[in-house]
Formats: C-alpha cells, structure tokens, sequence
C-alpha cells in the first residue's frame, strides 16, 4: 500500500548519470588510489545524512518488510550498504559530538543529552569537520537536529535576538537548526543564529528550571495534549498538542508543526543545494525522524501498519527520496558523495504513547542485535551507513567491514585532498577505501559509548563491556541496557546476538580489550602533550585564540567539595581545558565563562613558586597548561592570578608561563630552564613546508618557546631551544 505511494519519486538516481557537469567530467579517467588527492575540479560535493535513532533493521534495505524504504534501498542498492558500523555513543549529543569533532564523547565532559538550551558544546577553537571542508573551498551547511547547544552559555541566551556562539563559529556557513530535539523546547528553527521567522509579538523565553506563570503544562492540562499524549516525562510546556520536555513561552508564528518539520527540512536543504550547484559543499542534514514525538505530516500518518513510528520511517525515507531528485535534477547527483545513516539505535516507547510497542508486531527494529537506543549492547551504536556516489562507486556491494562514525573526518581529509591539523579530530582515522567499497579492511577496533557513559570495545570477533553503573533494563523504554556490575565479553564472530557472556572462560581476551581501553582512556594530554594545539585550529582569527579558554571566570569558585583552588587544567588535544578537581579528578568546569581581556603585566617570576600575573581587571583566561609534570591552576584572587606548579616543584613552570605571558600580550622578564624530554635536532627535516621526524615520518610543528610558530622552510636558521610538537607528544629540541 504504502509503496504505491511512492511512485512519484525518482528512480533515476539509482541510475548513472552522463552528466557533463565540468566538475565531474575526469572523474571517470582518474586511476584513483584510496586516500587519494582528488583535483579541485574533481571534488565532490558530500552529504551526511543522519537519521534520529533509526534502528540497524528500519529499513528494507536492513531487512524490514512490514516497513518499505524504497527510496533508501535504490541508494544502496547502487552504493556500498554496511552492515556492521557503528556510532560513537548510543544518544544523540555525544554521539553527533563524535561525527563532528572526530573525538571520542567519552574525552569530553558536557555531551550527555544536551537541554534545548545548552551552551554550544563544541567550542569555537575546536576544529570540525565543517572546518575542514570550509577550509578546502567548500560551502557547508548543518540543517535539521542540532542537539549540540547554541550560544556561549548555557541557560543565557537571548532567543530573541542573535545568538552569540552558533555553527557559524564551528564552521558552518549556513545553518538552519531545531536546537536540541522535537521534544526538548524551543520548539523553533535557528537559522543563521536567529529564531526563524521570529514574531516579535511573540517573544520567547526559555527555561528548564521552572514554568513560566500561567503557561499550560502537560501535567495540570493533559486535556490540551491534542496530538499526543506523554508515556513518560515530556510533561511541560505543550506546543501543537504535545508536550515537551522543558518550559517555554512565547514563539507565535516562529513555532513549528511537528507535521511540518521534515519539509522544512527538506526544503532548506534543496535550496543550499541549489545555491551550491555550481562550487563543492558540504551538507550535514539531520532529520528530526524518527524521534519522538512522531508526528509526520498528514500524507505520511495511517500509512503503515506499525503506527506512527512506521510513519516515520516512511517519511525519513521520502526525505531521502526529495534530496536524491533535487541532486537529480540539478545534475550533481553523479559527483555526490551521499552518506546515509543514523545517530544511535532504536526505541520504541521513547515517552509518548504513540503506540510504537503494540503496533510493532514482528519488526525487529534493531535486526539482529540486541538492546536499543541507550544501550551498551551492539543494538545502542550499531546502525545503518550506506555510501552512495555515482562517479566514483559503480556497482554496489554489502561490505561487512567494521566501520566508525568517528573517522568522517579523516577520511574526507582524504576524500578532498585535506589535511586535519595536528592535533585535531585526534581519534579520526582515514578509512576512504574501505568507505568506498574498495576493500574491506575492517577497523582494528571500534569504541562504543551507553548512555551511562561506560565503554565498550568491539574488535570484528569479539565485543568487552565494562562494568558500568546502572539497571539492566530501562523500566520505561524496556530497553536492555546492557549495563552491569560485571565486566562482559561477548563473541560477536559466533553470535551478532549477546547472549552468552564468556568472560570467565576467556579471560585473556577480556584483559586484553580492557587494557586497550584504558590506554585509549589515558588523557590526550598529561605530562606529555602540548598546549600550542590551541593556536593550531585553522580559520578562526583571533578572536579565538585570545579570548576563550578555560579557566575564566574561575575566581572564588570552589570545587564541588568546598575547597578552593582545587583545580587543575588538563589540557586536551582539541585545544580545550578539562578543568578537573585535583582531588579525585573528577570534571568541574566544562564551560569557561566568557570575561573580557584586559590588560595584564607580570610581577613575580621566579619559575618554582609560580608566576604570579598581575591584571588590572579581570584576565581573559589562562591559556597555559605546562608540559611535563605540572599543572597550572591560578589563586583566587581577582586581580592577581597566580599560576603555581603543581609538579615536583622545578622550573617546569616556565614553558607554559612564557606562552600564557605570550598571549595575554603580557611583560615577561625571565626565561630559565625548559624541562622537558629532548628530541635530537638531526631527526628533524623539512619537506614540502612541513617539518618532519625523519624517523617516524610523522610531521611535527616547531615553536619558539613563547609559543610562536616556526615556519618550516628550509634555510630558516634554528638555533637554540625550541619546542616540538608531534600529535602525542612535546619535546624541545636545541639546535647548537
Ligand atoms: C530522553 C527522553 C527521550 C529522548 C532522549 C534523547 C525522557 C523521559 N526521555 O531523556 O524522549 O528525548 O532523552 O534522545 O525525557 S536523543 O536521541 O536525542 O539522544
Ligand atoms: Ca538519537
């Protein structure tokens, strides 16, 4: 019944095309090598695709058949259909965290389901992969679900005027965006940093603390729940008969029908496209099905057997069948590296009763692994991923390589030719040839996160659990979480299904899993990482580099156990500070509160008691975070900020001191000894304008010790101590 329905929709992608577009013209002569550097005219367009929790088994190409996706099967059918990748974290915020930055969620604090007004977890320094295509001439777009916070700080946006911090600051140049989910409010669009359509007789207030006097609520007025009624939570504000997680006021005309929300979608996308037909882009288009609350358009509802859930389905799929005409008909379809997948897995009952549980009958949203959404069982991350583009993949095939979220990055580094930053999309790895179906070189592993924040690791054969807190079954989803007290180790090569935990008679193998966890766990930067990966986050301007960071705004506060000055920065790859209590390394600011920079002289420099900076108001923050074995952490005091090893008591201070000083274009006197390793100055070469270890191949950046960059152009005479940074480690470096 509901194939009939589709009709109207193109068939025609799934063909070949013999577009002249010049842009794709030689793409068919190139003797492509994977990972190759494609020409500029050559470059593809690219759209990540992401479903909302649609299962691994929702789709028809997946092996559902009481749903029909035929939109979707046409694209894998003429593209590469995986059937064993998987998402970083079974939710939505740390997972998308992961696709966009190319770090595991788990390194940073702050991506657990975000509020509707979170703070942008993902801060202006930190590079993304919109950064990369930008960088490369791209145009790029996020369209859709955010879910990732907007605004500089969380709680405090104005969502009647413009935002301060949004995609545009993480390089998307358009965005047009639900800020968190369908059921979390605002319940607007967010397009290009305001409220879309914004009606000023309407103005909008936000909180997730308490109601707004004498607005309606799901709980004390269930009768207005018109559309669709809370299983569980999801009682505050209502907007269009539902209700929401979260209060809000306001909105008028700018509040969206959940009935419309994929053709809004669906159209903001079509004319980015259009508007870039002519120059690469790149499209991070998210739909907001099949999340709660389904409510898909009035074509959509009745039109399949598995209620509104199924509804969904069908209209994610049309989504998919509108983007594959319009690439179609403006005749990029051929040179379009299209990605469809989703964030995590299945739920049924996901807290409305939409009757997604009863209706569901033989469907296995999950196909053949177990648990769901939130879970640490394969069913949380294992998803759908299909790769489709026509110039370049010429037949279909299902690859059962092992594959990843987290390496989009590097592996379209690879795609266009780019290059990721030192330092950047650290957990990215490039795996173009396996994407595109030229082998099926499998991941060495995969890392997956429950909502719980515990972490597995999947090799092809084998899948280890840790222990992790938390009920084995969610009482309101029914979803089995996985989680348990005990570690588990699960056979994947024999059963997709964990049933039978073989910890105990394969121990070996569960040591050795857990031990690679814990080494991927050690902290990017400890003793041995650098603190210049600030700088090195390409496209920002200055803005950036000298007015956030973390440790702002830190005076007076106290730790969550009452002491003061209990803080201790660690640094982490992608430029941002974890600011962790010293005590029991547990995270206390994730956020840096954002103070204007003033002026700052230094006073006291004696490198073993600390260097004290001297402001004359308030200090923009603190950059430095020391090699080696200390910490900076500054005093309480306002005016007077001091920065104090918390190592063994050396000079290691000064590295960090000298380049904090740098920054805050600050007086400094002193420089004393540098203690760090030493990397021999005849390791280092320099080819093609970059400097490499001559015996890692690596390529390693330069500095001086204030924390400029050495270009590395050969006949640049060096001499003295520098600093060494590899993507791992810093060293200095004397050249005699
Ligand atoms: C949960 C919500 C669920 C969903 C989820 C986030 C309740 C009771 N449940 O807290 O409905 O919104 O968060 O989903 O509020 S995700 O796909 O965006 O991660
Ligand atoms: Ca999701």
């Amino acid at each position: 019944m509901w194939n009939g329905f589709f009709s109207h929709l193109p068939m025609k992608f799934q063909i070949i095309s013999n577009n002249m577009n010049p842009r794709n013209i030689l793409f068919p002569c190139l003797g492509f090598a994977a990972g190759a550097v494609a020409q500029d005219e050559q470059r593809p367009n690219v759209i990540f695709l992401m479903a909302d929790d649609l299962g691994y088994g929702d789709l028809s190409c997946y092996g559902a058949t009481r749903v029909s996706t035929p939109n979707v099967d046409s694209i894998a059918r003429n593209g590469i259909r995986f059937t064993d990748c998987h998402a970083v974290a079974s939710t939505s915020t740390p997972s998308r965290y992961s696709v966009l930055t190319g770090e595991y969620c788990f390194r940073r604090h702050g991506t657990d389901i975000a509020a509707g007004n979170a703070g942008m977890i993902i801060k202006p320094e930190q590079y993304t992969v919109a950064d990369l295509f930008r960088n490369a001439g791209y145009r790029t777009a996020a369209i859709g679900k955010w879910h990732l916070g907007l605004g500089s700080e969380g709680g405090k946006q104005d969502w009647n005027a413009e935002l301060d911090w949004t995609p545009r600051d993480i390089g998307f140049d358009y965005h047009y965006l639900m800020a968190a989910t369908a059921d979390r409010v605002p319940c607007v669009f967010i397009e290009q940093g305001r409220v879309a359509n914004h009606d000023p007789s309407a103005p909008i207030y936000v909180s997730y603390e308490k109601n707004f006097d004498g607005e309606p609520t799901g709980a004390n007025n269930p009768e207005l729940l018109t559309k669709q009624k809370s299983s569980h939570g999801h009682n505050n504000s209502i907007v269009n008969g539902i209700g929401r997680i979260g209060f809000m006021k306001g909105g008028g005309k700018a509040l969206w029908r959940d009935e419309d929300l994929a053709d809004s979608i669906i159209a903001k996308s079509i004319n980015f496209m259009a508007e870039n037909k002519e120059n690469p882009f790149f499209m991070y288009l998210c739909t907001n099905d099949i999340h709660v609350p389904r409510y898909p358009a009035d074509r959509f509802r009745g039109q399949s057997p598995m209620g509104l859930r199924g509804d969904a389905i069908l209209q994610f799929d049309y989504t998919v069948g509108r983007i594959a005409t319009a690439l179609d008909s403006l005749g990029i379809a051929d040179n379009t590296l299209l990605i469809i997948t989703s964030d995590n897995g299945p739920v049924l009952d996901d807290g409305y009763q939409d009757k997604a549980a009863t209706l569901v009958g033989t469907h296995k949203p999950a196909g053949p692994w177990r648990g769901g959404k939130y879970s640490a069982f394969e069913a949380g991350t294992a998803v759908p991923f299909i790769v489709n583009w026509p110039a370049r993949i010429k037949e279909g095939k299902v690859s059962e390589a092992l594959i990843s979220h987290i390496d989009d990055i590097a592996t379209f580094a690879a795609l266009i030719g780019a290059e990721v930053p030192l330092g950047a999309a650290y957990d990215s790895q490039n795996h173009l040839s396996t994407w595109l179906g030229e082998d099926e070189t499998d991941r060495d592993f995969v890392v997956e996160m429950a909502q719980a924040r515990g972490l597995s690791y999947r090799t092809k054969d084998w899948k280890y659990i840790e222990p992790m807190p938390g009920n084995a079954k969610q009482s309101q989803t029914g979803i089995e979480t996985g989680y348990s007290s005990s570690p588990q180790l699960y056979n994947i090569a024999k059963s997709k299904y964990e049933s039978s935990n073989v910890y105990s008679s394969q121990r070996a193998v569960a040591n050795e899993l857990a031990q690679k966890l814990t080494d991927l766990r050690q902290p990017l930067v400890s003793g041995d990482t650098c603190f210049w990966y600030h700088l090195l986050t390409p496209g920002r301007g200055p803005r950036y580099a000298t007015s956030t960071g973390a440790g702002k705004g830190m005076t007076g506060k106290t730790s969550p156990d009452g002491k003061k000055s209990q803080w201790k920065f660690v640094l982490r790859t992608d430029g941002n500070y974890d600011i962790v209590n010293r005590a029991d390394a547990s995270f206390i600011v994730p956020n840096a509160v954002q103070i204007p920079a003033l002026q700052i002289k230094t006073s006291a420099t004696s490198p073993s008691n600390g260097w004290t900076l001297t402001t004359n108001g308030n200090m923009s923050c603190l950059y430095a975070v020391v090699s080696g074995k200390a910490q900076l952490n500054q005093a309480e005091q306002s005016n007077s900020w001091k920065i104090l090893n918390w190592g063994d008591g050396t000079n290691t201070t000064d590295v960090g001191c000298r380049y904090a000083v740098h920054l805050a274009d600050a007086e400094s006197t002193t420089t004393s000894g540098i203690d760090l390793p030493e990397t021999s100055s005849d390791e280092i070469a320099v080819r093609d304008n970059h400097f490499v270890n001559k015996i890692s191949g690596k390529t390693v950046e330069i500095f001086t010790v204030d924390g400029r960059r050495v270009p590395a152009q050969t006949g640049h005479r060096l001499r003295g101590v520098y600093i060494l940074c590899d993507a791992r480690k810093i060293s200095k470096v004397v050249y005699p």
